[in-house]
């Protein structure tokens, strides 16, 4: 029977950054994580990391490559009735934001992990947790055609939405809180350079659309959509047309357009699983939360939650004392809520619903008249895009 004294299930944003704090700490673990570690490298997701989010990968080692590669960005641009606005964060808030796309993120920290000469074990399956009540936790999984029991003294479920952790839990342990949009977001990546220096939020009455961004050559482009659409069935010039009609203003501005190298649809809701320890068994980021992507918050709430834990378990490894681990849960769904709230306010604002009547059009229009006309509403939208300060436990 092998041991570790961290069982981490997932080598997403959460399991990586977690098995990193850890080893800073002098803690061992283990991760498992059943996709191929070109599969893990290659999947496009976030792009945006909040200033917390950015601290974090530079104090502990891993943002050199960051440093070098971001766009670092001040604020970003609300663009509604033909007209742009930009929210200077930095001057409101004295925090930014930079663009550095998720996988890279994850490269950098795989990396790390391995040239520190950690365990990471790729392609993995059948992965079960055993007795996350008990004292001797385990995970079961197959490597090849080997089969390996790993006992633990604690289970981080880092394994996403859809992931065994939380599903190897009795029906009924968990409360879920949700909210599901009525549209989803059609996303593309197109071979071009940026067409903005910041990322454009525009509201329009055909739907939502946002500007972003990979690299000075590829960009990165959504707008809303109907959640059952299919991406196959339109072309890139019904998608260049559709961005150019969201995104124009009264001086003409369009996208530069190039060659669509990726089209994705991606739903959009809002869950909360409560509570997000069980016994010796932990939660840790999509596992135990999802967000619209509006707010990208996600990934950066990921890294906050594994933040927590990790600090909990030193405490735990240096005096034995389980307070702080008992308080994982609270302490992280209280950053989690404050981030469910802000997605959801953003999402509704800038998106339209079919329900939407001709009062809800009209108190939409006021609600972003009066948050570009007003610094306390600025401050506030400000303040949670940026990344609300990690509070110190
Ligand atoms: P992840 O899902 O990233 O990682 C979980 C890992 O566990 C995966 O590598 C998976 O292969 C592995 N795993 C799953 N089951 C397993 C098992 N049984 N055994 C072993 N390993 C297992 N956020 C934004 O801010 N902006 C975006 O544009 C954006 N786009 C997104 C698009 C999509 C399609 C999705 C799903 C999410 C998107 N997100 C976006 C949110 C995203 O960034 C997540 O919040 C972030 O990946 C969460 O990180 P983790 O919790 O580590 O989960
Ligand atoms: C992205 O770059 O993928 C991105 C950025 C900001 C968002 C959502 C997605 O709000």
């Amino acid at each position: 029977m092998e041991r570790t004294q961290v069982g981490i299930i997932g080598a997403g944003p959460a399991g990586l950054m977690l098995a990193h704090l850890l080893r800073l700490s002098g803690i061992e673990s283990i991760v498992l994580e059943n996709r191929t570690r070109d599969e893990v490298e290659t999947t496009v997701r976030a792009g945006l990391l909040e200033q917390g989010t950015v601290d974090l990968l530079r104090e502990t080692g891993v943002g050199a490559r960051l440093d070098r590669e971001a766009f670092f960005h001040r604020g970003i641009y609300l663009r509604f009735l033909g007209n742009t606005h930009h929210i200077d964060m930095k001057a409101l808030t004295g925090r930014g934001v930079a663009l550095y796309p998720q996988q890279e993120v994850v490269k950098d920290l795989i990396k790390a992990r391995l040239d520190a000469g950690g365990e990471i074990v790729f392609s993995v399956s059948e992965v079960e947790v055993r007795d996350p009540l008990g004292d001797r936790p385990s995970l079961r999984f197959r490597q090849g055609e080997t089969e390996r029991n790993l006992t633990c003294d604690f289970i981080a479920g880092c394994d996403g939405s859809h992931g065994v952790s939380r599903h190897s839990l009795p029906a009924g342990t968990l409360a879920r809180y949700e909210r599901v949009y009525p549209f989803g977001w059609f996303g593309i990546l197109a071979e071009a350079p940026p067409s903005s220096d910041e990322l454009i939020y525009a509201r329009h009455e055909r739907g939502f659309a946002l500007v972003t961004t990979r690299s000075r050559t590829l960009q990165r482009m959504y707008f809303q959509c109907d959640p059952a659409e299919n991406p196959d069935a339109w072309s890139d010039d019904r998608i260049w047309a559709e961005l150019r009609a969201r995104l124009a203003t009264h001086d003409g501005w369009a996208p530069i357009e190039g060659r669509i190298t990726q089209k994705v649809v991606v739903p959009m809701r809002s869950v909360v699983f409560e509570p997000m320890q069980h016994g010796n068994l932990f939660l840790a980021g999509d596992a135990a939360h999802v967000v619209p992507p509006t707010g990208a918050k996600g990934l950066n709430l990921a890294v906050a939650d594994v933040r927590i834990l990790a600090r909990s378990l030193e405490r735990f490894y240096e005096s034995g004392g389980l307070s702080q681990l008992d308080d994982y849960s609270q302490v992280c769904l209280k950053r989690i809520w404050k981030a469910q709230r802000f997605s959801w306010w953003f999402t509704t604002l800038m998106h339209r619903s079919q329900s939407d009547t001709p009062f809800d059009e009209r108190r939409q229009l006021a609600e972003l008249d009066y948050l570009v006309h007003s610094r306390a509403a600025m401050t506030s939208l400000a303040e949670n895009y940026a990344g609300l300060p990690f509070e110190e436990k």
